[in-house]
């Protein structure tokens, strides 16, 4: 059976019944932010609020982030609340104020400065510095604190997101045992001989056995991380059943890979498609070229300047494509705090001045960099004005890009070039699947693309349509519902465990649940 918004609402409404759900993840799902007078409602450009907001939308519950609008506080209430979507509330965005201190700390410090590059195999130096940690740490627990201010007295499934909140589920665990804790770690879990350079190897690996229920996009990723925690800590490892014991409590360890909501994705076209169209190509002057098209947030794990490199390679190669042809690359500026991004940025802006110096004219730049962040709404444009969308990530959990332009192209044309080393590429054979260290294979991979046929678009597309049709959003978080509803107890074990009286009003016992 199809995974819909519907059947995951039910799945929460049966098997979870009388617990609460509330999402922690660092980034909140609705920014406010000024612009001169007027107070805009922006939506961040992020692989995991992107995925999260519909699912949160159709269980309801809390969810609770860093509050970084400038001007979050003047719209939220005392408690930092406030319902979202604000056209169509159905759940409370619970914001965690941050000084400027732990900002800089927990943030750009510990989690983007050291787990961010110790977790990705891309070259760039992880920093640990005593401070990041600390402030990590108090951060850590400022957000545990306002996960039990929301569910005082309740019972509840959190789950938690991402790498910002290592040591949350520990910390939760300790003030309330009764609770279900489940974490998805949205990017790649190094091998034990990277992981072991951390400095607070212990702390991080201990705060996450904290879970019930510990998730990552593919296998190689929990194994990874069972390895890590065999090597470096007491706990029994069990490999038949994928789970970890420390502290007489039980972690399972999964693979779920995400994905997108493609009825939201389809929902974004507009009544005339191809008058919008038009307007774009001539807002970015592009002609009728051919698009091949690159979205992403300016990071250097997306493996940018390799692609734009490639566009300067492949008219080398094959220069019977001059002027005949556009890159058009979206580049959301993001983390610009850290020095590695903003020599990023910088690299890729030069880089784009450099290649369209040396093989543009007057009327035509092969590259066309808009380096700022988009609406949905263009992104999908995009999507489908492009002959072929170029993901060329150094290293990338799972990357929602790609699976966005498939779910785009309704019409069934267009080419995913993917590389090998994002965790996409093992649900989408039908990409061309590239290396994007290997400049001359990728940039064979854009004459491929501009002169695929028609019918063999139309067969790799079908085919990976499906794929992201079936594999959807929903199902990544009915997965890991239900599997949390393994852990739901019997009424009576609940009371004795936490001394309380039932918080249930009716007193009906929870049902214990199995994974469908
Ligand atoms: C992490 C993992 C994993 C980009 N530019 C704009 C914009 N975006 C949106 C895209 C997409 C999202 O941001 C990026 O998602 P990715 O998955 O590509 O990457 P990360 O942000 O690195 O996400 C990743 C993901 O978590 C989920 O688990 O897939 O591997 O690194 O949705 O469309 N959105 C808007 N304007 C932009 O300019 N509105």
């Amino acid at each position: 059976m199809a995974w819909t918004k519907e059947r995951l609402e039910e799945v929460v409404q049966t098997r979870l019944a009388n617990h609460r759900l509330v999402v922690v993840a660092n980034r909140e799902p609705y920014i406010h932010v000024r612009r001169g007078e007027e107070i805009l409602c922006v939506r961040p450009a992020s692989g995991v609020t992107t995925a999260l907001d519909p699912v949160v939308r159709a269980c309801g519950g809390v969810w609770v982030a860093h509050g970084s609008g400038d001007a979050d506080r003047a719209v939220s209430d005392e408690q930092g609340r406030f319902r979202v979507p604000p056209d169509n509330p159905c759940y409370t965005l619970r914001r965690v104020w941050l000084s400027r201190e732990e900002e800089e700390g927990y943030y750009y410090g510990f989690a983007n400065s050291a787990v961010w590059p110790l977790c990705h195999a891309a070259y760039t130096r992880p920093r640990f510095e005593s401070e990041h940690w600390e402030a990590y740490r108090r951060v850590n627990r400022k957000f545990t604190e306002a996960v039990l201010e929301e569910i005082e007295g309740e019972s509840a499934i959190v789950f938690v997101q991402d790498y910002h909140f290592a040591l949350l589920p520990r910390m939760l665990r300790q003030a309330r045992p009764d609770l279900i804790v489940v974490q998805f770690w949205h990017i790649p879990w190094p091998n034990p001989e990277v992981f072991r350079v951390c400095p607070w190897k212990e702390e991080i690996l201990d705060g996450l056995l904290g879970n019930n229920l510990l998730a990552f996009h593919t296998q190689y990723h929990c194994n990874n991380f069972m390895e890590t925690v065999d090597r470096n800590l007491e706990a029994r490892v069990c490999f038949e059943r994928f789970a970890v014991t420390r502290r007489g409590q039980s972690t399972s360890i999964k693979p779920q890979p995400i994905s997108v909501d493609p009825d939201e994705i389809a929902n974004l076209a507009p009544p005339d498609l191809d008058r919008a169209s038009k307007r774009f190509r001539a807002q970015m002057r592009v002609g009728n070229l051919p698009l091949l098209v690159g979205v992403d947030r300016v990071d250097y794990i997306k493996g940018i300047p390799e692609r734009l490199r490639a566009v300067d390679r492949f008219l080398c190669r094959y220069p019977d494509w001059r002027r005949k042809f556009c890159f058009v690359q979206v580049g959301a500026p993001s983390r610009v705090h850290i020095g590695d991004y903003r020599a990023l940025n910088e690299e890729v802006e030069k880089l784009v001045e450099e290649i369209n110096w040396r093989h543009g004219d007057s009327t035509w730049d092969p590259i066309v960099f808009l380096h700022e962040h988009h609406g949905p709404d263009k992104l999908y444009l995009l999507y489908r004005m492009a002959s072929a969308c170029v993901v060329s990530s150094l290293h990338d959990g799972m990357n929602l890009v790609a699976k966005e332009f498939v779910a785009a192209r309704a019409d069934e044309q267009g080419v995913l070039i993917l590389s090998e080393f994002t965790g996409a590429a093992r649900e989408l054979p039908d990409a061309v699947i590239v290396n994007p260290y290997a400049l001359d294979d990728l940039a064979d991979s854009y004459h491929k693309a501009l002169t695929m046929p028609a019918s063999e678009q139309r067969r790799r597309m079908k085919r990976m349509r499906r794929q992201v049709s079936d594999n959807n959003i929903y199902r990544w978080a009915g997965m890991l519902l239900s599997a949390a509803g393994q852990y739901v107890e019997p009424e009576e074990t609940l009371v004795l465990r936490r001394g309380l009286r039932s918080p249930h009003k009716n007193g009906t016992p929870l049902l214990k649940l199995s994974v469908s």
